[in-house]
């Protein structure tokens, strides 16, 4: 997605929550909702829109007034409304949101009666009670409350990777334009695709470092110079998010690459290893005494102390160099690999777009099967699907897959698993299906004990095929729900099920260790998008990353095989 639809629908989201916060008409809200749900899942740029001259209130959900903000953002980069409700209501109020268990509503009523205005705040009123004892806030929702506002300081200002990587393209764009530049790249967290991403830090070889650095800090949306100096140079961009921009030699780029991409525990793990061999490597270079014997190519490193190449993503000193030195690295997935997506919802329940629409993305992306994974019925708020409708989608796949060439349309459902493990429609319907997600919605609460039985009672269910989001956490918002991973993983195991890897940005679900463990006790993951608009099937690559970072090779996953592959390892 271009980087000024995200902003866009960030700028949407935002005004609706002010509003909110506000206690404003509700359907005003909801407007500035949905046109922010229309924005994410177009697929395609508002900017070349407005600048074609497009009606964009041809699009679902955009009226008269909100084409014209659509319009003013591109072209001044401003909402006005926003501005003004920005001045009114104090920023940290605004942080407060991301704390599970508040929303807007709620915010607004601890401000307005006990004046909470940031975390701190926050947190010392639900400790003196005094949260409690206003209507509509139970003892239950205060321990939420508490739990997220330690969350929430602990994440601090960290951005989710896919945030991150929208302020990396449009920065690398604009400094690509500065005279002499001949190699940026951004090293860090951010290369090694970890799941939140603390500040960006960004190399640069050029021919002359101070107009890059003059052209850096002049970047309009550095919100602050903090230094500007003879190698580094370091700014804050208007999210917050810090950005260190340092000037590298040539000779020494790929020594410089490898020390500054980490992590900081691989690096030690790596110089010691050199220190064994009679060898100093640090970011200028590997060295034996005065000689310098290399560094031009980050391989150097690798090469000096007797090592293969380390993909970035397995660089946490968690195993990777043992791996590397008995010869045993991952030959980890690429996006190029994934053959379909398995897990994708419609207009029948809360997606926006058709399934003939899905399909035909589908098929742009060059999968070769898509899988229709709507809400069951018990998520009314979704438009759940019962028994009888889901029968009327499983007719018009049937009628779609004649239809269309060169991509399959599987028949699925995203069913809930309820409290005592049953699923939430009649095992013969699920029957008829290619396969079946089971997830999590509600009970979010349960011991640890009786959530694991939960789940394995519902892999019990011989039509249960994949386990969607294992464990329910939204990162920086809500911990995973108490589930014992391995025994899930183990019980998945003998029954012969799935689990998936969500995709979704702040999902990232399961998480890197988890994806490790299913991997070494045996149980293949589906990597899926979770979309709920054909723009969003583009997440795909976000579940990669984090399957990388997992040790995930192509096959450990089963949505990277053939349609008649994949059909053999969903019978059970
Ligand atoms: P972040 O920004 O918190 O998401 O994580 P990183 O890994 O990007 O960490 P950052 O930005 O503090 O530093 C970037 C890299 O620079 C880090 O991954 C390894 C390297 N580095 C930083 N400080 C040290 C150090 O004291 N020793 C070594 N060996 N490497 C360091
Ligand atoms: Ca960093
Ligand atoms: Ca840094
Ligand atoms: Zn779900």
């Amino acid at each position: 997605m271009a980087k000024l639809n995200a902003e866009l629908v960030a700028a949407f989201n935002r005004l609706a929550n002010l509003l909110e916060i506000k206690g404003e008409n509700p359907f005003k809200i909801r407007a500035y909702r949905n046109a922010a749900r229309t924005i994410e899942g177009l697929g395609r740029s508002v900017e070349e829109m407005v600048r074609a001259g497009e009606d964009l209130t041809q699009l679902p959900g955009i009226g008269k007034d909100l084409a014209q903000k659509i319009k003013d953002f591109v072209e001044t980069g401003r909402i006005e409304k926003l501005e003004e409700l920005e001045r009114e209501i104090p920023a940290p109020l605004l942080e407060l949101l991301s704390v599970e268990g508040l929303g807007p509503k709620r915010i607004r009523v601890l401000y307005e009666n006990l004046g909470i205005k940031d975390l701190d705040q926050l947190r010392d009123a639900a400790q003196s009670g005094a949260i409690e004892k206003l209507p509509g806030f139970g003892p239950k929702i205060v321990e939420t409350i508490l739990k997220g506002t330690r969350l929430a300081k602990k994440e601090g200002r960290r951005f989710k990777w896919a945030v991150a990587e929208e302020y990396v393209e449009d920065l690398l764009q604009y400094l690509n334009e500065a005279q002499g530049v001949e190699v940026i790249e951004v090293a860090g967290s951010f290369r090694r695709k970890k799941e939140t991403v603390g500040d960006l830090d960004v190399l640069v070889v050029s021919e002359d470092w101070e107009l890059v650095t003059d052209h850096f800090v002049r970047y309009p949306h550095v919100k602050e110079v903090i230094s500007k100096g003879k190698t580094r140079s370091t700014v804050i961009l208007t999210p917050g998010i810090q950005v260190d921009l340092r000037s590298v030699p040539r000779q020494c780029y790929g020594a410089a690459l490898a020390y500054f991409t980490g992590s900081k525990a691989h690096n030690i793990a790596i110089r010691t290893m050199g220190v064994k061999l009679g060898l100093k490597i640090n970011e200028y270079g590997v060295f034996r005494g005065d000689e310098r014997i290399g560094g031009e190519e980050e391989l150097d490193v690798y090469k000096a102390v007797g090592l293969p190449f380390i993909e970035p993503e397995l660089r946490e000193n968690s195993g990777e160099i043992e791996a590397a030195q008995a010869g045993r690295l991952p030959n980890l997935i690429c996006l190029g690999d994934v053959r379909g997506d398995l897990h994708c919802h419609s207009h029948y329940t809360d997606g926006k777009d058709t399934i003939w629409a899905i399909a035909t993305a589908a098929k742009a992306l060059g999968y070769e099967y898509i899988a229709i994974t709507d809400h069951s019925k018990r998520l009314t708020v979704t438009k759940g699907l019962d028994e009888k409708r889901l029968r009327e989608q499983m007719e018009e796949i049937d009628q779609l897959n004649e239809r269309l060439d060169g991509i399959t349309i599987l028949k699925s459902i995203e069913v809930d698993i309820l409290e005592d493990g049953s699923l939430d429609l009649p095992d013969e319907v699920l029957g008829e299906l290619d396969l079946v997600v089971g997830s999590i919605h509600h009970k979010f609460k349960l011991s640890e004990e009786a959530q694991t039985a939960r789940v394995l009672k519902a892999m019990d269910n011989p039509h249960f095929t994949i386990l969607g989001h294992p464990t329910g956490r939204l990162i920086g918002q809500r911990e995973p729900y108490k589930i014992n991973v391995q025994k899930v993983l183990e019980g998945a195991k003998e029954r012969g099920c799935f689990l998936e890897l969500n995709a979704q940005p702040d999902r990232l679900d399961l998480n890197d260790v988890n994806l490790r463990l299913a991997k070494e006790i045996g149980v293949k993951i589906a990597i899926s998008t979770d979309s709920h608009s054909i723009g969003t099937l583009a997440y795909m690559r976000y579940g990669v990353n984090q399957a990388r970072r997992g040790w995930i090779e192509k096959g450990d996953c089963i949505n990277t095989r053939s349609l008649p592959e994949l059909k053999q390892l969903l019978k059970r």
